[in-house]
């Protein structure tokens, strides 16, 4: 007699320091870009889930910004105090490290999850840049001296090497239970969201050394109009001198931003798209709790 399979959902949190790769696993899974990436450190600020339904379960992945030291901003600590959060939250821990470089955030991170209770698979990412890939098994025994993990696994989310492997071993870890989104979800975010996001992933990756820090992108206006949909942006900056490098010369720097911003939402939302952008100041707004939670940013 066999006995039918209960169904499984819970949240898996995706944790570790800026930059290893975890936005970029969570699309890998998705097939699609549900959190933007970037080259630089810190560019996920919020919690952001993305769903993945399937016949026997439903997988709830938590995206989270990357657990860091500089926490001199009320920025920052909000970004910390999130991903500190889901970690408590979470059913499954995917720990997420760069295989070619170990950092005292690594250690930081590592000491977050002694203290959690949900079990820990841990990820060595990047694992597409590591030659001969012998040195791989160096690496997984260097790593289980550090914490007791149930599984660590190799893998490349950039190009996507042995997501498969670890995507079958996820659902071992989640509870019993009925489906907690509709089966069609994708992500508890907006498109409202998803369009700031885009359009902050295109200034982080044109703009230099620490301006992405200080800006945010807040939706004015979103309208789907029969010629395609309108979208008003404001570029909020935090000293004067700021917006004329977000602009640049001649404006071309804004319009880069804009033409790259449009191309991908257009491409995404199937529908053409017409995008303005403003450049406006609000002085320090990313130390300041009060403006923090006006533009959205609160440790959920
Ligand atoms: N070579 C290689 N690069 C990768 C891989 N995964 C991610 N990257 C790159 O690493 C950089 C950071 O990726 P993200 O996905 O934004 O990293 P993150 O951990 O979400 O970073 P934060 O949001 O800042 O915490 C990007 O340039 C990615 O293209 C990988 O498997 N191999
Ligand atoms: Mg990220």
């Amino acid at each position: 007699m066999s006995v039918a399979q209960e169904y499984r959902c819970g949240l898996v949190a995706v944790i570790g320091r800026p930059n290893v790769g975890k936005s970029t696993l969570i699309n890998a899974f998705m097939g699609r870009k549900v959190s933007i990436v970037t080259s630089k450190p810190q560019t996920t600020r919020h919690r952001i889930l993305a769903v993945l339904t399937s016949e026997l379960q439903q997988i709830i992945f938590v995206d989270t910004p990357g657990l860091h030291r500089r926490t001199g901003k009320a920025m920052n600590r909000m970004m910390n105090r999130t991903a500190a959060n889901a970690l408590a939250d979470a059913d499954l821990v995917l720990f997420v490290s760069d295989v070619t470089r170990w950092t005292v955030e690594d250690d930081d991170v590592i000491t977050r999850l002694k203290s959690g209770r949900a079990p820990v698979v841990a990820l060595l990412n990047k694992a597409d840049k590591v030659h001969p890939k012998e040195k791989l098994l160096t690496a997984i025994a260097t790593l289980s001296e550090r914490h007791d993990f149930k599984e660590i696994v190799p893998i490349s989310a950039l190009k996507n090497d042995n997501l498969e492997r670890l995507l079958a071993l996820i659902p071992n870890f989640l509870p019993e239970s009925p489906a907690l989104f509709p089966g069609d979800t994708v992500t508890d975010r907006s498109v409202e969201f998803h369009t700031s996001e885009v359009i902050r992933e295109k200034l982080t990756l044109l703009l230099h050394q620490e301006l992405p820090y200080g800006l945010t992108v807040q939706i004015e206006r979103y309208v789907i109009e029969d010629s395609g949909i309108a979208i008003n942006a404001i570029i909020w900056v935090e000293r004067d001198s700021q917006k004329g490098m977000v602009v640049g010369k001649n404006g071309r720097l804004l319009k880069k931003v804009g033409r790259a911003a449009r191309l991908e939402l257009a491409e995404q939302l199937e529908q053409a798209v017409h995008l303005e952008l403003w450049v406006k100041v609000k002085s320090n707004w990313s130390d300041n709790e009060q403006h923090l939670a006006n533009f959205g940013y609160e440790s959920s």
